[in-house]
């Protein structure tokens, strides 16, 4: 990936830095080419002159799979694909019994192919599973890499020290869901689990339980991250995204993260759906030229939509957010 970005001023606020695209939600259940219950949560891909999204289709039993759609502009004229490119196989891969949910898509140079990392459904609960694309036509499965639970994983797009890396998000037995990092040799093994940005406490918005969205995004200030928190209320969660910057030689270590979300459920159909009150990002795409942003995320469980910033606005926004190091008193850690 292209290291984006430069300084600038802005005046914005963070909740102002992206703009929602006036064709939202861009995708719809109405325009698949055959009946399902919801689409949502896309992967997202610049490929040749079109973007490429990996849309999570539920079909009308629950059950998801993955199909992907190309569009000229990223936002309208969408063309389907016959088929799915990945749909739930579970007599050979068991793990997929209750469906394929979430990619991220990591285009990774040195290998010449896309990964594919997503959600399967098993039994045992959401874990961690990775595929190999090299056109979006053709599919090659790695299998599962993490055991349940575990779910929303990003690869990032080269090696880090010589060994593949990936942000995940294991749900423990105790205590907050937390995002964490593990690294490989060669894509199957994965070690040195490593805690990497942790939910905050009580009332914050990413309090109790975050995720990454899309994958991380290489820049000169560091690795851009967009993560999402669900805030426990009396009417269930809220899903929200926010912003952190890692440093770009060693990932594990947070340089700065925006205190305040810059994306949350404002639009009817983010606040209505399967699931009310939702944003969930899960796919970017850079415009250098354009100095362009595209967010692509889930609305509601039951939509897709987009929101587009200006990437030098996003950058000088995190470059200018608390250190997370250095700890204050309302961060609700154990010292207070
Ligand atoms: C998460 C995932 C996402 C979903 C979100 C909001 O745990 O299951 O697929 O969009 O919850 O319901």
């Amino acid at each position: 990936m292209e290291r984006c970005g430069g300084p600038t001023v802005s005046t914005l606020d963070g909740s102002q830095l992206f703009r929602r695209s006036t064709g939202n939600p861009i995708l719809t259940v109405d325009q698949l080419p055959y009946r399902a219950n919801t689409v949502f949560n896309p992967g997202a891909a610049r490929v040749g002159a079109d973007t490429v999204l990996l849309l999570r289709i539920e079909d009308l039993r629950g059950i998801s799979k993955l199909q992907v759609a190309r569009s000229a502009d990223g936002v309208s004229g969408w063309r389907f694909d016959t088929g799915p490119l990945l749909e739930p196989e579970p007599d050979v891969h068991p793990e997929e019994i209750w469906g394929c949910e979430d990619p991220r898509l990591t285009w990774l140079p040195e290998r010449g192919e896309w990964a594919i990392a997503y959600t399967a459904y098993s039994r045992r609960g959401p874990l961690v599973s990775l595929a190999m694309t090299s056109d979006f036509h053709e599919l090659r499965r790695l299998g599962p890499v993490m055991p349940p639970e575990d779910k929303d994983a990003a690869l990032f797009p080269r090696r880090i020290d010589g060994r593949w890396a990936m942000i995940h998000r294991p749900s423990p037995l105790r205590g907050p869901a937390h995002m964490w990092m593990s690294f490989s040799p060669d894509l199957r093994h994965w070690g040195d689990h490593t805690l990497l940005l942790e939910a905050r406490d009580g009332a914050w918005w990413d309090a109790g339980k975050i995720g990454l969205g899309p994958p991380p995004l290489e820049t000169s200030d560091g690795w851009l991250i967009c993560y999402h928190g669900a805030h426990g209320t009396a009417s269930g969660p809220i899903y929200r995204a926010g912003l952190a910057l890692l440093d770009l030689d060693n990932p594990r270590v947070v340089l700065r993260r925006m205190d305040e979300w810059v994306l949350g459920p404002v639009a009817p159909y983010e606040r209505t759906g399967d699931v009310s009150k939702v944003v969930f990002p899960t796919g970017w795409v850079v415009d250098a030229d354009e100095d362009r942003l595209s967010l692509y995320y889930g609305a509601g469980d039951s939509v897709v939509a987009l929101a587009t910033a200006r990437l030098s606005e996003v950058l000088d926004h995190v470059r200018n957010a608390p250190q997370p190091g250095h700890r204050r008193a309302t961060d609700g850690d154990s010292w207070t």
